[in-house]
This record gives structure tokens, sequence and C-alpha cells, in this order.
């Protein structure tokens, strides 16, 4: 029988290549795949973390392929205590796409969802999207901020255990959406290839 006292789902959504299988694989396994190879064919990952000496259970869900607006399913969004907007800081589109991700997060999340806004792949030198903007799109759209390497391990432990720590002192207000073990599911799970056009605005 494991031993934690909370179970969070936390969702990652995004355009497709903006990095967040690699997020995923860098903080649940320490590493990052090489080549093409980033999409992993599970629904979810589990990482166990302590906060306070609590042990909190950390469900990471990934969209595997899943990447184009309105065919990820409500049921995706619907349990999730925390979601993960991703965009790649060397790559305009997936920073445009932002308020469309944003809508949809809207219509099908919880309202008290925790949102993070994450700018990933910062050990890039082709930087097209600087700080500011992204702390500023952040900020008027009520996220917490933060820049990430997945390759170069940078943030990817701030960024999961501060949502830990916000959850857990969420949970302990008890503001905090109820867990619902039957509403997990994707229904219609896609292929686990993902088209890793980055910069392809997506219809
Ligand atoms: N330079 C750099 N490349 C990254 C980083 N994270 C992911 N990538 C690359 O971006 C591509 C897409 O990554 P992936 O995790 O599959 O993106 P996803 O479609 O959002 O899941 C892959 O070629 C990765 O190697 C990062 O932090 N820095
Ligand atoms: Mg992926």
């Amino acid at each position: 029988m494991e031993d934690f006292k909370f179970l969070f789902k936390v969702v990652l959504v995004g355009n497709a290549g903006v990095g967040k299988t690699c997020l995923v694989r860098r903080f649940t396994q320490g590493l990052f795949p090489p080549g093409q190879g980033a999409t992993i064919g599970v629904d979810f990952m589990i990482k166990t973390v302590e906060v306070d000496n609590e042990k909190v259970k950390l469900q990471i869900w990934d969209t595997a392929g899943q990447e184009r607006f309105r065919s990820i399913t409500q049921s995706y969004y619907r349990s999730a205590h925390a979601l993960i907007l991703v965009y790649d800081i060397s790559c305009q589109p997936t920073f445009d796409c932002l308020p469309d991700w944003l809508r949809e997060i809207e219509e099908y999340a919880s309202s008290k969802v925790l949102r993070v806004l994450v700018g990933n792949k910062i050990d890039r030198e082709d930087r097209e999207i600087p700080t500011v903007v992204g702390e500023d799109f952040a900020a008027r759209h009520n996220m917490y901020f933060l820049e990430t390497s997945a390759k170069e391990a940078e943030n990817v432990e701030r960024l999961f255990m501060k949502i830990a720590e916000d959850l857990m002192q969420q949970a302990r207000s008890k503001d905090l959406p109820r867990y619902d073990s039957n509403t997990t599911n994707i229904s219609g799970r896609t292929s686990a290839v993902s088209d890793n056009s980055c910069c392809s605005k997506l219809a």
C-alpha cells in the first residue's frame, strides 16, 4: 500500500513541440530524451514529492499528439488541480496561440484550477519572446510564471514543487476542486505520434 496523503492531477497543454513531454520526463525520470523520441505512449506519469514532511503524489498528464484545440476532451481538463500552459521562447507562434489555449481552459477546466504559464527552452540562443513579455501575459491572466529548460534541467524541479506547495496550501484551506477518479480517463485517445511542428499555427 502506497503511503501518500495528497494526490494532485497536473495537466500540461500547449502547442506541439514546445517541450511538454521533455518537461515531464525531466521531472519524473531526470532525463532529457535525445532526438524525436520524446512523446511517451502513456497518459500520465507519477512522481511523489515531499512538502512540509507530507508525501504528495503528483499525477502528471501529458498530451500525446492531441495538441489541437477542441481535440483535447473536456474530461482531460475537468479534474485537473493544476494546468501548465507551455510555450517555446524561441517560437513566436507558440506564444501567439496562448489566448486560444486560455479560452479552452476557461471553457473546460474548473474555475479554481491553478494556472501556470511556462516559457520553455531558455537554453536556446534564438529567443523570440522576451521574459518580460511572458511575465506580462501571465500577470494579466492571473497565472504564475516561470521560464524553464527541460534540456538543462533549469527551473523544472522548481516548477513542479511550486505547484505541489500551492496545491497543498489550497487543500489545507479546502479551496480545491474535488478529485474524482472517475473522470480521469481520456476518451478517444489518439496515437502517440506528435507532429513537432512548433512553428505552424494550429487550427
Ligand atoms: N533546446 C531545447 N530543446 C527542447 C527543450 N525541451 C524540448 N526540446 C526539444 O523540443 C522538441 C519537442 O519536445 P517535446 O517534449 O516532444 O514537445 P511536446 O510536443 O510539447 O511534447 C524535441 O526535439 C525536444 O528535444 C529545451 O528545454 N531546450
Ligand atoms: Mg509530447
